[in-house]
């Protein structure tokens, strides 16, 4: 059972009575024949949270099913009556936003606050997609000569999405969003450590008049629940977010199947920080980037590049700002930063600070497991790697509160640093030139570059990575409402 030491909402305790959770698909609970559970823990007590039902292969592809036949229906619905539905599924997530917050706070092991903003980021982007998606044209006159010409756009049918720990409710937002409102009908996998939040929604959707079978959620494993899901031959789009490794198998599967794919995955961001910068204000904005949500965040700025004349003032203004980051439960209202996931990602955390090391870096600042006063949670404490960026902590994906700080002298040097990884999702740039900072954001390789902030998302601006970090992005913008339409180009010669 859940820690007594957190007060849960009554709302919270009777959602969570109902474990074990099945999925919810077609309007209803749809458990898994077998009885195989996962069990869902808080990561910040170590304290079981409940299970979720491990649906088998066979169970996923009926949930396919169930969401094309559900399409037919959906999809000729006319855009104000679909919008409408969609509208009111936003105002329901808004009023539930504590209910919501403190589930994922409970299973993400997210701030309280944090995760109640990400609850409103998901109303918010259901309302700008439903608002894009009323003013395309699904009939595009062509100009071609000796040709009555036009496109035709139109719903796919059901669209996959497999999502990560780290972000559970939030991304749901980006990814669903667009494919309902053009009228797609959706099948949505969390993953098994935070599946909940994913459940409330569904239910939450049947409450407010979301047609049965518009949007469905299946949980379970992801070698299995998620291999069947991205194995399935009758989904018209994938899109997955998570790790690279995961990233390509699921490429592949769709590849097989001709299912075309976008990939969200992890990332290895630069800030390169120069000499003209207020030093102090700075330091804060990264300290408090790299430990926000415990550094699980892919587009963080992980590796900082820093003008060799102010390196040794950052670095002080660092350790401050770090040494005062009160470390404790997601629902306790003094914390700044929670646990990591799981134990996995714990060790997985602590692991880079070791290898980090032993690769010659040296730890400035932090590192270790940090304690939690009565609780037994996943928690570490934020740390600060120094050295070349050839070190095996500079270059692979951590995933957690741990920066890696290296020097520059010269732009161009300070460029060649930051291109200098395998990923490409998003860098900033830190300079009171403008006209640096423009060339500078330019110049890095990747889907993002944000000038003096790091971590800036906004409705219209597209959203995505290259290399490693993935491929077909646009999220948040027009770009991928789009992908969510398929064309067809219809030719009259005169
Ligand atoms: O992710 P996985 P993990 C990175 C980060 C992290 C590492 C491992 O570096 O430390 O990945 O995290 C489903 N077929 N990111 O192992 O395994 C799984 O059920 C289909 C960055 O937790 O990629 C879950 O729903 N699906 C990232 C989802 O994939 C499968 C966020 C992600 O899990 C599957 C998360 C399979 N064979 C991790 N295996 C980001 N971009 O933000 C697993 N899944």
């Amino acid at each position: 059972s859940v820690s007594t030491k957190v007060n849960l909402l009554p709302e919270v305790e009777g959602f969570l009575s109902q474990s074990p959770f099945a999925s919810f698909v077609g309007g209803k609970n749809f458990p898994a024949a077998s009885g195989d559970l996962v069990a869902t823990m808080d990561p910040g007590s170590g304290d079981k949270i409940g299970d979720i039902h491990d649906l088998s292969s066979a169970e996923i592809d009926q949930a396919v099913d169930i969401a094309n036949d559900a399409f037919p229906a959906w999809s000729a619905m006319s855009q104000s009556d679909r919008s409408a539905i969609l509208l009111k599924l936003a105002d329901a997530v808004e009023q539930r936003k504590p209910i919501i917050a403190q589930i994922e706070a409970l299973e993400a092991g997210k701030i309280e606050a944090q995760a109640a903003g990400d609850v409103q980021n998901f109303a918010d982007t259901l309302r700008y997609f439903v608002k894009l998606s009323d003013g395309v044209e699904t009939r595009t006159k062509l100009d071609s000569p000796g040709h009555d010409a036009w496109t035709y756009k139109q719903p796919w049918g059901a669209c996959a999405f497999i999502f990560p720990w780290n972000f559970p409710f939030l991304l749901i937002g980006w990814g669903i969003s667009p494919a309902l409102a053009a009228g797609n009908t959706v099948v949505i996998k969390p993953a098994e450590d935070t599946s909940l939040s994913a459940i409330y929604l569904a239910q939450l959707a049947k409450e407010v008049g979301v047609p049965d079978g518009v949007i469905n959620v299946v949980t379970g494993r992801g070698a299995t629940a998620g291999a069947a899901l991205t194995g399935n031959a009758k989904i018209k789009r994938m899109s997955f977010t998570g790790s690279p490794e995961v990233g390509q198998l699921v490429g592949e599967a769709c590849g097989r199947n001709l299912v075309p794919v976008k990939l969200e995955l992890g990332g290895k961001g630069a800030a390169v920080i120069f000499d003209d910068v207020d030093v102090e204000a700075t330091a804060e904005a990264l300290v408090g980037a790299i430990t926000f949500h415990s550094g699980q965040v892919c587009c963080d700025a992980t590796r900082w590049i820093i003008h060799e004349d102010i390196y040794d003032e950052f670095v002080q203004h660092c350790k401050d700002k770090m040494q005062n980051i009160q470390i404790g439960h997601p629902l306790d209202p003094n914390s700044q930063m929670g646990p990591v996931v799981n134990p996995k990602q714990c060790e997985r955390v602590l692991g880079y600070q070791q290898k980090g090391k032993a690769d010659g870096a040296e730890c400035i600042f932090g590192g270790g497991p940090a304690t939690v006063v009565g609780f037994d949670g996943n928690y570490v404490k934020p740390a600060l790697l120094a050295g070349t960026m050839d070190n095996i902590a500079a270059r692979e994906e951590i995933f957690g509160p741990v920066a890696f700080l290296a020097k520059f002298k010269t732009e161009a040097e300070a460029i060649a640093m930051a291109n200098d990884t395998e990923y490409g999702l998003a860098n900033s740039v830190w300079t009171k030139d403008n006209d640096r900072a423009g060339r500078v954001a330019e110049a890095m390789v990747a889907g993002n570059s944000w000038i003096n902030a790091h971590n800036v998302f906004a409705q219209g601006v597209p959203y995505g990575g290259v290399n490693k970090s993935g491929m077909g992005g646009g999220v948040l913008s027009i770009e991928t409402l789009m992908d969510y339409y398929r064309s067809t180009s219809v030719v009259r010669p005169l």
